[in-house]
């Protein structure tokens, strides 16, 4: 069968993307954290006054590949640590957002948190 939009994008890997090269050190990044897990950094392009990556310094594509011991640990571990780099810019009410997939609009296909704020944030998003 043919794949689907979703399942090429599936297709694309990680380590082929902006982000490695920045996991790397090979691009340059505005840290705002970083340990054994996870880096975080402002994004290029913010929505908001506050606009983080959080992404796993392991490759995984996207929510639907995470699969190992290893990407569930570190999963596990930024989301506990995601309220520490949101104090780190200042902020305690946030927003964190997962784009999965072609529809939903993942662009970089290394799985990436966005958390954003600084301002109000309007509901139902797009
Ligand atoms: P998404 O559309 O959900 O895949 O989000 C990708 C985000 O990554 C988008 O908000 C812009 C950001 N981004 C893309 N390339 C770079 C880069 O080279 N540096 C930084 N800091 N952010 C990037």
């Amino acid at each position: 069968a043919k794949p689907g939009a979703t399942e090429a994008a599936n297709q694309i890997d990680p380590k082929d993307t902006i982000f490695a090269k920045i996991v790397a050190g090979t691009i340059p990044c505005k840290k705002v954290y970083e340990d054994e897990y996870c880096l975080a950094f402002d994004d290029i392009n913010p929505v908001a006054p506050v606009h983080v990556m959080v992404i796993p310094k392991h490759p995984v594509s996207g929510v639907g590949n995470l699969a190992t011991e290893q990407d569930k640990k570190a999963m596990g571990h930024i989301m506990a640590k995601i309220h520490h780099i949101a104090s780190l810019k200042g902020i305690d009410s946030y927003r964190l957002v997962v784009n999965e997939g072609v529809q939903a609009q993942q662009s970089v296909r290394w799985l990436h948190i966005h958390l954003i704020g600084g301002r109000q944030l309007a509901w139902p998003p797009g």
